[in-house]
């Protein structure tokens, strides 16, 4: 990388923001404040650095991050990666009989838009946003998280009763917003069909 020497031309530039920040200061310090007026905004400002520091201090050194594990993923090539390419999306059964469960929310919708699966089961959703920042609550359930682009959201959960779940986005992500959902109907264990077959069809034709 080429660095430009100091100029006269970039002096006065650094000369004139120098200045400027002088006169702002001179005039802030001109400003007559109340001492309890100035004791608050003291405390106000000391609270806003604390927050900053928790903030930063968590980032950098314990490693707390978005939603889940840090896995990144390009939101832009999700159709053509492996694992969320529209035919590997919804309900999975690997040999040791773990269930996933991929799911894409792009607005305004959550991919695939109706999905099956048993009751009292671990499962493992893994969610990714093929475009903005979305949100992911199942009333009832202690499913709630964000998909933030550019990274894999996982949750392991179980849903202890049959029934209907509504999947509803809980990010303001757009004026379709309030349209973003998708639905799990929960049957029984015993009920469920294992998408095994459907899986190995899948494989065929890939
Ligand atoms: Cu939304």
């Amino acid at each position: 990388m080429k660095i430009e020497p100091i100029t006269p031309k970039n002096h006065d530039l650094i000369g004139k923001v120098v200045d400027f920040i002088r006169d702002f200061c001179t005039q802030i310090r001109s400003v007559h404040v109340d001492h309890l007026e100035r004791k608050w905004i003291n405390i106000a400002l000391l609270v806003v650095g604390l927050l900053v520091a928790i903030i930063t201090i968590d980032a950098f050194f314990h490693g707390i991050n978005p939603p889940s594990k840090v896995e990144t993923i390009d939101s832009a090539k999700l159709h053509l990666s492996k694992e969320f390419a529209e035919s590997n999306l919804g309900v999975q059964i690997d040999d040791q009989g773990n269930i996933t469960i991929r799911m894409v929310a792009g607005r305004y919708s959550f991919f695939p838009k109706h999905i099956a699966v048993p009751a009292e089961t671990k499962l493992t959703f893994r969610w990714v946003s093929m475009d903005v920042l979305h949100g992911v609550h199942i009333p009832m359930t202690n499913m709630s998280t964000m998909i933030v682009p550019g990274h894999v959201a996982e949750i392991t959960t179980s849903f202890p009763k049959p029934g209907e779940y509504p999947v509803l986005c809980n990010e303001y992500c757009g004026l379709g917003h309030n349209h973003m959902w998708s639905n799990i109907s929960v049957v029984a264990k015993e009920d469920w069909l294992a998408p095994s077959k459907l899986t190995a069809n899948k494989e065929i034709k890939q």
